[in-house]
């Protein structure tokens, strides 16, 4: 208890606790605390932790500012992070004493929680990543702080129709005021867009005119667990630089007036859902193109305020620009903030007077970019003819960058070596590598433009880090070398991901270790000392009657929030994450149906030998991604007509639960005995909801992607079910598909039955799901009729090694166990030491 003595800067004893969240009442919120709400109650206690939080944030920015250590900053277009008030309580080691004092004041901590609205500013995983990142960076004392949007609307939220079709609402997430940020109304920048720019030299240039919108900060405190460090997230929303163009006004011309401020405070309102690009341009060609405008200036806008706080920061300590990379590292969060390659170059070009090389270098050893996805159509590309409009000197610096003559290494770069002079004549080569792609329009290429203006360059697990080397940057690692190109593998905060959602398991891990919580929650690898346990029958009983506490927690959710009773008595099969065909939520809902008419071929007396298993799915589709809600749609339907069926009811039952969010994967994750993570081989990058479940001592059902290897590597593949083709093979069977197609009823006739049954419309109207069932029928992309086989195959042993419920226990303590690697803090002080070379800077806690 000693890192919680001197953690905090308030009188942290149960009576001083009552009066704070009182005060709060009177106060800050200025009602009456005879009747409250729990609403009431929530945010006079969130405002009395954030009292202390402050003290924290203070103390950790004035030593970072007397120490002045090289600072790390995350850029990211998304910070998913869920719900603040458990998180904040945790960190501090305040849990209890709040507990008592909300207890005191005549609520019920548990429904004062569940209160908060989540901050879900980000779609999925590259989201939630790095929000685990901040609690990692604040957690190892990391002087690492963030940059993101204060979106006014987060990700939709999802309904589902009676017919099962997904609607999408608004998310008004700042409605009821939010007590975890700041608003910093004296922190603005200026950012410019359109206007003209001019050529001075060969270098520098000016650019003037057009828009200026004004970036005001907004200040989100990160607390670290067990420490009094306090990071930074600071959220930028945008506003206009006059509220009204005067002239405009009094010219009588009030829309006019009023256009140009909507526009300013267009760019932060909403969040982007990917959408696939070539199909909403197809179905609506001009809408696109504002759509798209907005997102270009929306990551400009981004981009810019932040380079601009950060230089601002830099300058404060009166050194040379030159020295920057020694005190600023900046981690691009994929190609969404790539724009400060070019926007660097500017400033330091245009306003600071330097040469091309010097500018260069610096650039080059300030930015570190991180790819997130090898999927050729998720790749960014801008239209050259947009940028051009929109920010037109970043065009001309990235016309220089990629060089007069498509050489890549740039104009007067220290090196000399070009491509051209590296590999004479391949003008394929050329044309591969260049930041410009030919077509009608040409278009920028992002993920280029950030890999060489980086310095170093990374995927997110092994296998996704070997396929960036060698397909979608192969020609730059031939160019530049190897060394700059290598892997951090994802990870997760096991503070929220395990001590937070599953309260329990984490008391229990406690005890058995004989450690503080601290210890383990801050070196995770320390779990591997329960390996010795697995066969302390005690400890087992202990260990499956929490994961069925946590079942029944899940059903009682289900209870109440959606009135459907789910038994418990059964395995829960869990698979939840964005809808997408790569993921392969529709070869896991053909499985279920192959269960569910295998179960209605049986007699009553063949049934009951088997397992009987609760599947959940959760998750949204883009809006657009018609393919993705016709997934769900079938996924609802099979669910209303399964649960009904009294054959089998018993035996299967099947949950699309709506609106997946960081607090319902709170929930179901610590509920699930085995979960599904099948995407094709090679396609999903890394995953980190396998990390999750496994951490919580669920078991993995997976294709060999992603860290679902490095999993295994780790937990033993005896642990794992495994099943699938690997990556080398994809493109061979893509090929197949394409120039020898075997008739499903021959290639898999088990599927072939499936479809039938679908087509014939068992589920819903006949017909509906065509589309859908086609893309298997058809090309087959996603090799569904490559894997379902043996999906089939690894779902039936499941199904035995579960039958023997001592030994699936074994397995889910191995699996706990040996999860240690995939704390977020090892990923964080791997980007920490390797790439940003950035140190602890622990704030004293002596008084
Ligand atoms: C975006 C899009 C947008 C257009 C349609 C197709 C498509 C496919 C994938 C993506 C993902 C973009 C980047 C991303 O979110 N990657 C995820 O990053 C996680 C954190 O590193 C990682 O665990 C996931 O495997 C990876 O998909």
């Amino acid at each position: 208890e000693v890192w919680q003595a001197g953690l905090r800067g308030v009188d942290q004893d149960v009576p001083s606790i009552t009066k704070s969240i009182v005060n709060h009442v009177q106060t800050s919120l200025a009602r009456q605390a005879y009747n409250l709400d729990d609403l009431g109650a929530y945010q006079a206690a969130a405002l009395s932790v954030r009292d202390n939080l402050l003290v924290n944030w203070n103390e950790t920015q004035l030593n970072y500012t007397r120490k002045n250590p090289k600072r790390a900053y995350y850029l990211s277009l998304e910070f998913l992070m869920g719900r603040t008030l458990d998180n904040a309580l945790l960190n501090l080691g305040l849990k209890e004493q709040y507990r008592d004092g909300i207890k005191k004041l005549g609520f019920s901590v548990e429904d004062i929680l569940d209160k908060e609205r989540d901050a879900a500013l980000g779609n999925g995983g590259l989201g939630r990543l790095a929000a685990c990142y901040l609690d990692s960076g604040s957690s190892t004392e990391l002087p690492l702080w963030g940059y993101g949007l204060r979106y006014k609307y987060g990700i939709f939220q999802q309904l589902i129709s009676p017919e099962g079709n997904q609607l999408e609402a608004p998310d008004p997430w700042l409605d009821n005021q939010n007590p975890w940020e700041l608003p910093r109304l004296d922190v603005t920048y200026e950012v410019r867009f359109y206007g003209h720019a001019e050529r001075l030299s060969d270098s520098r240039g000016v650019w003037q005119g057009g828009q200026e919108v004004l970036a005001v900060a907004y200040d989100v405190m990160i607390p670290g667990y067990g420490t009094k460090n306090t990071n930074n997230l600071r959220l930028w929303e945008s506003k206009p630089k006059r509220g009204f163009d005067l002239n405009s006004f009094n010219a009588g011309n009030y829309e006019a007036a009023v256009a140009s401020s909507n526009s300013a405070d267009a760019i932060t309102s909403l969040l982007y859902v990917p959408v696939l690009h070539l199909l909403i341009e197809i179905l609506i060609p001009s809408s696109s193109i504002v759509g798209k405008e907005l997102r270009l200036k929306q990551q400009y806008f981004w981009t810019a305020a932040s380079l601009a706080d950060i230089i601002r920061r830099f300058k404060q300590q009166g050194k040379p620009l030159k020295e920057l990379p020694d005190f600023v590292a900046i981690q691009l969060n994929d190609t969404h903030p790539t724009l400060a390659i070019p926007e660097l170059m500017r400033i330091l070009l245009d306003e600071e007077d330097l040469n091309w090389e010097q500018a260069w270098s610096i650039v080059t050893n300030v930015f570190f970019y991180t790819n997130h996805t090898v999927l050729p159509e998720a790749l960014e590309k801008w239209p050259v003819p947009l940028i051009e409009h929109v920010l037109p000197r970043h065009l001309q610096i990235i016309y220089d960058i990629t060089g007069i003559n498509k050489a890549v290494a740039p104009l007067g770069s220290s090196s000399k070596v070009t491509v051209e002079r590296k590999f004479p004549g391949d003008r394929d080569r050329l044309a591969r590598m260049s930041l410009i792609e030919e077509g009608q329009p040409k278009q920028v290429r992002m993920a280029h433009l950030a890999a060489i203006g980086s310095r170093k360059v990374n995927g997110v697990a092994e296998l996704h880090s070997d396929l960036v080397r060698t397909t979608i940057l192969k020609d730059f690692v031939e160019f530049e070398g190897s060394s700059k190109y290598s892997n951090v593998t994802n990870g997760i905060t096991p503070r929220r991901w395990l001590d937070q959602c599953n309260p329990e398991l984490s008391d229990l891990i406690t005890k058995t270790l004989k450690l503080d919580k601290v210890v383990w929650l801050k070196d995770l690898t320390k779990l591997d000392g329960l390996l010795e346990f697995t066969e302390d029958a005690a400890f087992r009983k202990e260990w499956a009657a929490i994961k069925q506490r946590n079942k029944e927690r899940l059903a009682n959710y289900v209870q109440t929030t959606l009135g459907l009773t789910v038994r418990t008595d059964a395995m829960f099969d869990v698979q939840i994450k964005r809808l997408h065909e790569y993921k392969r939520q529709t070869l896991n809902i053909l499985g279920v149906i192959h269960r569910y008419l295998t179960l209605k071929g049986q007699t009553p007396e063949e049934r009951k030998k088997a397992n009987p298993r609760v599947v959940f799915f959760a998750g949204k589709a883009a809006p657009a991604y018609y393919i993705a809600k016709l997934t769900i749609r079938l996924i609802v339907n099979v669910a209303r007509v399964i649960n009904a069926d009294p054959d089998t009811k018993d035996y299967l039952q099947l949950y699309f639960l709506p609106d997946y969010s960081v607090s319902l994967a709170e929930v179901l994750i610590p509920a699930s005995d085995i979960s599904q993570h099948i995407s094709t081989a090679g396609t999903e990058a890394s995953g980190t909801s396998n990390m999750k479940f496994c951490l919580n001592g669920g078991l993995l059902l997976g294709t060999v992607d992603g860290a679902n290897i490095e999993i295994a590597e780790e937990v033993g593949e005896s642990n794992v079910f495994f099943f699938g083709h690997l990556t080398p093979a994809v493109e061979d069977l893509r090929y197949q598909h394409l120039y020898h197609p075997v008739p499903l009823e021959e290639k898999c006739p088990a599927l072939h039955r499936v479809l039938e049954q679908v087509s014939a419309g068992l589920f819903d109207d006949a017909d509906i799901y065509e589309p859908l069932l086609n893309t298997i029928r058809q090309n087959d992309y996603y090799l569904l009729t490559d894997d379902f086989d043996s999906y089939i195959a690894a779902l039936a042993m499941v199904d035995e090694a579960y039958a023997d419920k001592e030994e699936w226990t074994k397995k889910s303590i191995r699996t706990t166990a040996k999860m240690g690697k995939f704390s977020s803090d090892r990923a964080i002080l791997d980007y920490a030491e390797s790439f940003w070379n950035i140190e602890p800077i622990p704030v004293s806690t002596k008084k």
